[in-house]
């Protein structure tokens, strides 16, 4: 039969892909919004279906992680049997801006979720997007067995989601697993992460839109991976025999400004002419290096990554040139109309 699945945070990069993932699948995908005074569905707008069509595959309910009532409602309307929280305030560099109300979402809106799970008494398997971040100062390589030293209040807040995720599978026999996934991009990455800040600024420049770009600290490394290809290891996840937390990364690390040197050479630029520093951007405490060790979710969800940070770097750069050629085209024949 047809699974069912919800997915918090449907409107961001992995729940996107998360998303088709599913429906490709053959799943009844449901997915949490909240309500926002502009448009925020740009990412699943391909797919939505309206409610004219005779049987609809992807619902969407407006709620939010903040608001436990809501949730235990939709659990017990949709009873699905899986659940995806990817929803969270997700942005280090902000958290540290919003530390209550990252501490609200990121971490409490866990426990809300895991506790309609409860309250509404259905029996479904929950996977909880925890992060490399809760590794923090701890050296690289990272793996199951690292130490977390949580480095910003996001990452509290990701290490607090984490430990409930395990004991609620102690605590109550709940199907619930933690994966720990390590950054990883796509053209549908939010524009002021550093690697889409980056390849969106290569595209503005080589288009002569702009001619700087700013950003902070260059020495940070990071292990970069392709998001269609991590929420593929999140489904993997939950197809398990027993629930278990796992590592997802390439296990390769490079700098941001290796980053940049790959996204600018690729469209035959030289980044040194076009960045300058902006302290704004450096965090209270920084991440100096995450490169992860993937080797159990190799072995044991069979999961393999292809896409390294170089061909990332490529696969976005060229992305943002083509949407920024339709937006130009698409704004030249609304001013000759
Ligand atoms: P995004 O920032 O792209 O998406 C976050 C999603 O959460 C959006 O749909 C957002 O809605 C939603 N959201 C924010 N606040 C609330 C709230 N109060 N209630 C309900 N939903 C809310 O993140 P990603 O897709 O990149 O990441 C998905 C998850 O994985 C996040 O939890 C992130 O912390 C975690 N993660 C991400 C990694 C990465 O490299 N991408 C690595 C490791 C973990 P809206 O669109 O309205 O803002
Ligand atoms: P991160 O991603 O903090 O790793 O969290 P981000 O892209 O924001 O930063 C990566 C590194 O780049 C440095 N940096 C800059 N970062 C941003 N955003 N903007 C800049 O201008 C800039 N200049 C340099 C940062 O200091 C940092 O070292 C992401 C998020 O998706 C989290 O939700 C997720 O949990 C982790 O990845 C794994």
């Amino acid at each position: 039969m047809a699974k069912t699945a919800l997915i918090t945070g449907v409107t961001g990069q992995d729940g996107s892909y998360l998303a088709e993932l599913l429906l490709d699948k053959g799943y009844t995908v449901h997915g949490l919004i909240r309500r926002s005074s502009s448009f925020n569905t740009e990412r699943i707008d391909h797919i939505y279906q309206g409610p004219e069509e005779p049987e609809r595959s992807f619902v969407l309910h407006h709620a939010d992680l903040s608001d436990g009532v809501a949730l235990v409602n939709l659990l017990r309307d949709i009873q699905p049997d899986e659940v995806y929280n990817l929803g969270a305030q997700s942005h280090v560099r902000v958290s540290f801006d919003a530390p209550l109300y990252t501490g609200d979402v990121t971490g409490l809106g866990t426990v809300r979720l895991l506790e309609a799970v409860r309250a509404s008494g259905i029996h479904t398997r929950v996977y909880q997007a925890s992060s490399s971040e809760m590794f923090g100062a701890s050296p690289p390589p990272q793996n199951e067995g690292t130490p977390f030293h949580p480095r910003s209040p996001y990452s509290v807040a990701k290490v607090y989601s984490y430990w409930a995720t395990v004991n609620y599978r102690e605590a109550y026999g709940m199907f619930a697993v933690n994966g720990i996934l390590f950054n990883h991009e796509s053209p549908r990455r939010g524009e002021t992460f550093v690697t889409r800040k980056i390849t969106r600024g290569v595209a503005r420049i080589k288009a002569g839109l702009q001619d700087r770009l700013h950003l902070g600290n260059l020495d940070a490394v990071r292990d970069w991976g392709y998001a269609p290809e991590y929420v593929d290891a999140m489904w993997r996840m939950l197809q398990c025999d027993s629930p278990d937390d796992y590592v997802v990364a390439t296990g390769e690390g490079v700098s941001v400004r290796q980053f940049l040197a790959f996204a600018f050479e690729h469209a035959g630029l030289d980044w040194r002419e076009h960045v300058r520093y902006d302290p704004k951007y450096e965090r209270p405490s920084e991440v100096d290096a995450l490169i992860g060790d993937a080797s159990k979710a190799r072995e044991l969800l069979g999961w393999k990554p292809d896409v390294k940070s170089r061909e990332l770097a490529r696969i976005m750069v060229d992305a943002d040139i083509r949407q920024l050629a339709d937006q130009l085209a698409g704004a030249t024949v609304r001013v000759d109309r």
